[in-house]
């Protein structure tokens, strides 16, 4: 069906086949329907009844008001915005445009770092949907959405059985008007480790292809030589190169010299000269204070000519006054989430920093009743989430000490309690601390702060100290992720790594200096390509051979699912997470104009064999499912 999809689409028909639009064409991948897509849904919703979903368990269905929508006129045309100034003047012209503006932009993140950081990154494509063209029409006056990248591409797959890149072509198609953003963790991609330099060129090409407009850069150790590929990739791409540097440490502390206002100018002059469009202030855990922020800022203003945009988590509950600080200082655009998103360690709220700034000249220009009505849907959005909150409800200036970033917190919470150090907790965060001082105080970002979690529970599991790091180390085995950071297979820290302790923890391995992608073999694609078409019986696009270049497993895997399933993206969240209650009736639109009405009537004993039958109505008709009870 697909290479017949392929033949009738108009592009192929007019003659001007090429491979791009096969990735860009969404349509080609919708294919015939299968008779018992139907049958597949209700083993879903059955077997989530019965079971439980990972990371919730079993649990009573709760009741949910419907999200409010927004009232949008959506017949008119939609308000031009960023994306029209992207196409029409290239990146340095859109660049060249922000520096003209006197008010700050803003990059609302809700789509991507907002609910990475609040909701263990699990918010569905379809929610995202629904207010997707809403957004666009209501507030054409972002700078851009940040959408997509980070941890959503992995989790997409991983737990919500859903494929990242649909996500990415939706959110275009409704979302014509603003730049689209994504995080992307330079030589480690969306993933947690160093891939081949083919990887990164090829990821960004088609993510290019599929919608996103900016691609702020970072790398996990502030090691530019880790990301001039990705930089130029992005710049041959057409699209903004948007370099990052990560914020850590803390420029008002005298007694911590490593990263002074010196050491941010350095690279900010560094990431200018290697082509950045833009330079971001990576703030992830929330460090910067306001007073360092006027500072940090003002320098860089004075150090580069680029905009400069500025993100932070509001963990502190400083971010909102940081901000402003930044504001005074010229900072061209600020993230800022919708409020019922905001806070805490997500991003600051988009129209508390509007109402800041009252009576300021820079204040945002946009109608800020438009975010209220926006946060309203995204409150009830929320609530379909509940499971998945961090248990975080009043601000931690904790994280002045521990500086754990935003979207790592509840990830680590969740990995101590996995290997039974729940109730160690404040060890834990207190050991992260003391771990990342043994490392020589290191950036600690996606992915150099999991290294440093992962050393931190070593430690805590076995009642180490860092003395019995270096009294005993000889003999014990540190994580695999720890070896392979200080081998430096994650590129290089500022200052180097500690000899010694290098020493200890490869036991006689020879670290590398190079860049890791100078090692690593190139990922042959299209031989991928026809091995995944052998084992999963059908032709992959371009996109699912660089989801499966990325994370073989994590890809094989959700192929399984889908072909077990089907396409569970287009269930309603709590159906997803809940399954039905008994005699619950809900619709589900499988596709434009088509759609299925089900009811769950029963749910059979338990057979001999650990199955039980689960009794539907599939518009009407009886339909039955068999459910393995894993109880
Ligand atoms: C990510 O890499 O996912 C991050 O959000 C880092 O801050
Ligand atoms: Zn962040």
């Amino acid at each position: 069906p697909f290479l017949e999809n392929v033949v009738k689409h108009e592009q192929f028909l007019s003659g001007e086949y090429n491979t791009t639009f096969i990735d860009s064409s969404p349509e080609l991948f919708i294919f015939p329907k299968r008779k018992d897509r139907g049958t597949k849904m209700l083993s879903y919703i059955g077997n989530v009844t019965v079971n439980g979903f990972p990371g919730i368990g079993k649990k009573e269905k709760p009741h949910f008001e419907k999200p409010a929508m927004p009232y949008v006129d959506l017949s008119g045309s939609i308000k031009p915005g960023t994306k029209n100034i992207l196409d029409e003047r290239g990146p340095e012209g859109l660049a060249e445009w922000v520096k003209q503006q006197k008010q700050v932009l803003l990059t609302d993140t809700t789509f991507r770092d907002a609910h990475q950081s609040l909701l263990a990154t699990r918010l569905r494509t379809i929610d995202i949907k629904n207010i997707a063209e809403p957004t666009a029409r209501l507030a054409p006056d972002l700078f851009s959405l940040e959408m997509w990248g980070g941890a959503t591409f992995d989790v997409a797959y991983r737990f919500l059985k859903e494929d990242p890149w649909e996500r990415l072509l939706t959110v275009r198609k409704q979302v014509p008007n603003i730049l689209l953003q994504m995080l992307l963790r330079a030589s480690n991609a969306v993933g947690y480790k160093n891939y081949p330099d083919n990887v990164i060129k090829e990821f960004v090409e088609k993510s290019s292809n599929a919608g996103i407009d900016v691609f702020r850069i970072f790398d996990s150790l502030n090691w530019v030589k880790g990301m001039t590929l990705a930089i130029d990739a992005v710049r041959d791409s057409g699209k903004l190169a948007e370099a990052a540097i990560c914020y850590t440490g803390d420029i008002l502390d005298p007694a911590r010299r490593k990263y002074d206002l010196d050491y941010y100018k350095n690279m900010a002059r560094e990431l200018e000269a290697s082509g950045a469009h833009i330079l971001a202030i990576k703030d992830m855990a929330g460090l910067l204070k306001p007073q360092a922020a006027y500072d940090l800022v003002s320098a860089l203003k004075e150090t580069v000519d680029i905009p400069i945009h500025l993100h932070t988590h509001d963990t502190s509950g400083n971010g909102n006054y940081m901000y402003a600080k930044a504001a005074e200082a010229g900072v061209d655009i600020v993230d800022v989430a919708v409020s019922s998103m905001a806070g805490l360690t997500s991003q600051p709220s988009a129209s508390t920093f509007y109402y800041a700034l009252d009576g300021m000249e820079r204040q945002p220009d946009l109608n800020v009743e438009v975010l209220e009505q926006l946060s309203r849907y995204w409150e009830g959005v929320r609530k379909y989430y509940q499971d998945f909150e961090s248990g975080m409800i009043a601000p931690h200036t904790e994280i002045y000490q521990h500086e754990m970033p935003g979207g790592q917190y509840s990830n680590l919470q969740q990995q101590a309690k996995a290997v039974g150090l729940g109730d160690r907790w404040e060890e834990v965060k207190e050991m992260y601390q003391r771990v990342n001082v043994m490392f020589g105080d290191i950036v600690k970002v996606t992915p150099s702060s999991k290294v440093v979690g992962d050393m931190a529970l070593y430690m805590v599991q076995n009642n180490l100290s860092e003395d019995d790091v270096y009294e005993r180390g000889e003999s014990l085995d540190f994580p695999d992720s720890v070896v392979e950071m200080f081998e430096g297979y994650l590129g290089q820290p500022h200052g180097g790594f500690p000899k010694e302790l290098q020493r200890i923890i490869l036991k006689g391995k020879e670290p590398i200096s190079v860049r890791p992608g100078e090692l690593l073999k190139p990922v042959d694609f299209e031989k991928m390509k026809e091995d995944l078409f052998q084992t999963l019986n059908r032709p992959v696009t371009s996109f699912e051979a660089i989801a499966h270049a990325l994370y073989p497993k994590v890809f094989l895997d959700y192929a399984k699912t889908f072909e077990q399933f089907g396409d569970v993206s287009v269930l309603d969240t709590p159906t997803f997470f809940y399954g039905m209650r008994l005699g619950e009736e809900v619709e589900v639109v499988i596709e434009k104009g088509k759609t299925l009405i089900l009811k769950l009537v029963s749910i059979g004993e338990p057979q001999a064999d650990g199955t039980r039958v689960v009794y539907f109505e599939l518009n009407g008709q009886p339909r039955e499912v068999v459910i393995k009870d894993e109880s």
